[in-house]
């Protein structure tokens, strides 16, 4: 598998990045494919954040006075690259990320569909017309930019969830200063590089409107700390956000947080039990179980768990596992060794509760020594313990038995994090009662579909400690751009509000 250095170069200058930005950095960029390092990137210093930052401020300036429906017409031309590029950013994806090649692909489409989202949101950033109280007066509000947007990403979802934000603040009149993880500087070097080709063409667009920022902590910290990025849109673990939430909330800034997630289903006596091996199967496993959206809790009714189950372990036992260029792989590596390590650990907590594991162990240790694939593994468990309410980034299913739907939604709600959820079921009642506002406390909350693989048009994000920050679609444009609420009197007299008198003269 040496040839993925080579292959990374080619595609790499196929997208546009400068060669200079991929070799003789400081910073090693290995593809969890073999563990061979693809890349050397260079870490920007406090220095070059800064004066990034700067720039990006003054951008801001002049491209908020742009009107909207030609801002769009930046993200048409970004989203056209995209289009142009598919086939080797999602190969580039895979090759940084790890993921199989139609989820590579996957995240680049993600990214174009956005882009299509937000062109036309840029022709309907609509404020509303509000009856006054008071006569010959007009109420309404007004959406504006609102400054420096910076954008912190994690490595599963390298360029996508970027984009997401990226391309709704550029619409919003923002500029944008993306931090992307240390994991997966090159996917982020390649997409803004194909965002700065859409740029050329679009001219007279100021310099610095878009930024990225290669390196670690300290590069988040510079944005985060900056009184210039007026929104931080920071995806990641719960633990990350606890350091970014405060510091954004103590310089008054805004913060949109999507955090960890510890999603569940729940698996009824009516549910069709051969679209729920589907469902459970991918969502537990694609990805190799590193999506925020990974379903890791099933709840299976008493009925049909004899049923389920086995086929559910069969289907862990089959699934083709390895190199995920190859055609066919469902499952490629885990990102790291310290992914590894995490699942190991937890898995031996769920063993030592009585949790009886099928799967999980490494494999291709012998033909990838510097890699991390495994068997996902499937954990039958007595009960939701101290484990299972964690989120470990790794393909563990845990999957627990019950008899009484109550409980099961009590068990579904009772972890801090709150993203994504599924039921499976024919029963309207239960489908129903699952999303209803006594039923499932996430953000994202599904019927006969599992918990991942959401569409862009839907708001993105979810509760408790994943955060309550919401990216994407429907009206999550609004977190980028500031209110104004606005009267304005045509007539010749001026009526006070709450009927309050106060002559003068
Ligand atoms: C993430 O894992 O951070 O719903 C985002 C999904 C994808 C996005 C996941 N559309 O699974």
């Amino acid at each position: 598998m040496t040839v993925l250095p080579h292959e990374t170069a080619t595609l790499l200058h196929s997208l546009g990045v400068p060669a200079g930005q991929t070799t003789g950095g400081n910073r090693a960029v290995r593809s969890p494919i073999d563990g061979s390092i693809v890349a050397h990137v260079h870490d920007t210093d406090a220095a070059g954040a800064a004066a990034a930052i700067a720039a990006a401020d003054q951008a801001f300036r002049t491209w908020r006075n742009v009107p909207a429906p030609r801002r769009g017409e930046l993200i048409r031309l970004f989203g056209e690259e995209l289009r142009a590029h598919k086939a080797a950013l999602g190969r580039l994806v895979s090759i940084e990320a790890g993921k199989i090649t139609s989820e590579g692909l996957g995240e680049v489409q993600e990214m174009i569909d956005i882009c299509d989202f937000a062109v036309g949101l840029s022709r309907q950033l609509y404020g509303l017309t509000i009856a006054t109280e008071r006569s010959e007066h007009r109420m309404m509000e007004t959406w504006h930019p609102i400054g420096v947007t910076g954008i912190i990403s994690a490595f599963n979802f390298p360029v996508a969830v970027w984009s997401w934000n990226a391309a709704l603040a550029l619409v919003c009149g923002n500029s944008v200063v993306w931090k992307p993880s240390e994991k997966t500087p090159l996917t982020a070097l390649a997409s803004h590089a194909l965002l700065t080709r859409a740029i050329a063409r679009f001219g007279a667009v100021p310099e610095g409107l878009a930024a990225v920022l290669i390196g670690g902590r300290d590069v988040g910290e510079a944005l985060v700390d900056n009184h210039a990025v007026k929104v931080v849109s920071a995806t990641g673990s719960t633990a990350m956000g606890r350091a970014v939430a405060p510091r954004v909330a103590a310089r008054f800034g805004r913060a949109i947080l999507e955090l960890g997630g510890n999603n569940a289903a729940i698996v009824c006596p009516t549910a069709d039990l051969d679209l729920t091996l589907r469902g459970v199967a991918f969502a537990a496993m694609g990805t190799a179980g590193q999506r925020c959206t990974t379903l890791r809790r099933l709840f299976v009714h008493d009925s049909v768990y004899d049923t389920l189950v086995p086929r559910l372990r069969q289907a862990y036992g089959s699934v083709k596992i390895g190199n995920p260029l190859e055609t066919g792989t469902l499952v490629g590596p885990l990102m790291d060794r310290a992914a590894f390590d995490a699942m190991q650990a937890a898995l031996a907590e769920s063993r030592a509760d009585g949790g009886k594991v099928t799967g999980g162990a490494r494999v291709n240790a012998d033909t990838a020594p510097g890699a991390y694939y495994v068997q996902p593994a499937l954990v039958e468990m007595p009960g939701q313990t101290a484990t299972v309410e964690r989120e470990t980034f790794a393909p563990i299913l845990y999957v627990i038995r019950y008899s009484d739907f109550e409980a099961a939604l009590a068990l579904h709600n009772a972890v801090p994090q709150g993203l994504s959820s599924s039921i499976f079921t024919n029963d309207l009642r239960e489908a129903e009662t699952f999303l209803s506002a006594r039923g499932s406390d996430c953000g994202i909350a599904n019927v006969n579909i599992g918990p991942s693989g959401a569409e862009i048009g839907g708001a993105f994000g979810g509760e408790k400690q994943t955060g309550g920050g919401r990216e994407s679609g429907s009206d999550a444009w609004k977190a980028y751009m500031r209110r104004a609420t606005n009267t304005i009197n045509y007539g010749r007299t001026l009526p006070l509000a709450q009927g309050v008198t106060f002559d003068v003269g």
